[in-house]
């Protein structure tokens, strides 16, 4: 499924987020120590290789909600831009620093002037967030934020499941008619 909006396309596709070799910058569902772990950040380490954690071990610790950017290494991706979303139940406002972890990637595409990004669903593994309200949050945020957007022309969901990816379809389509 495909939206556009103030000339910014939103993208929402089933697959990896480690093999989007069309897109300047992939996002990590990291974790604070900007280390591999499971999930996303396994997939996005172990592809990337062993240069990517030389790089982010210096700019770690982050916080929840704030991003980082890196360069892709053995990625298809000139960068990564590496998210902690909040632990659900732990971090709180919890709904307000997951959105805090998208608009903060968007600024950080913007200021480095790259025209796509692709997202994981931030939080919503082993941070537990349920899918949801997770994705409303997701997709509004980037929705909010397109207006704003000078470079960035392409913002892609990328679900690692079926199930993800109809969810992300329903809400996209609920705040836009
Ligand atoms: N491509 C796209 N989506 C994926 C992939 C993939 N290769 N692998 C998993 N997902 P998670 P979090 C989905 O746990 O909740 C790590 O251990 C997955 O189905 O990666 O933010 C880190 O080290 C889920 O919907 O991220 C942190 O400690 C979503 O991506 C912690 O997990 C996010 O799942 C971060 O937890």
């Amino acid at each position: 499924m495909t939206y556009e909006t103030d000339g910014v396309t939103i993208e929402l596709v089933q697959g990896d987020i480690t093999n989007q070799p069309d897109i300047d910058a992939v996002v990590n569902a990291a974790n604070a120590q900007l280390r591999t772990g499971g999930g996303v950040a396994g997939a996005i380490h172990r592809a990337a290789g062993p240069g990517l954690a030389r790089e982010t071990r210096p700019m770690a610790p982050i916080q929840p909600g704030e991003a980082v950017i890196s360069g892709g290494h053995d990625l298809p991706n000139d960068h990564v831009i590496h998210v902690l979303g909040p632990v659900y139940g732990r971090d709180e406002p919890s709904g307000e620093l997951l959105r805090a972890g998208y608009e903060n990637a968007l600024d950080l595409a913007e200021s480095n002037e790259l025209t796509s990004i692709a997202f994981p669903a931030i939080s919503t593994g082993a941070f537990g967030f349920p899918l949801e309200p997770a994705a409303q949050i997701a997709l509004d945020a980037v929705l909010s934020r397109a207006g704003d957007l000078e470079c960035v022309r392409r913002v892609r969901f990328v679900l690692f499941d079926n199930d993800a990816l109809e969810t992300h379809r329903s809400i996209l389509s609920d705040l836009t008619e």
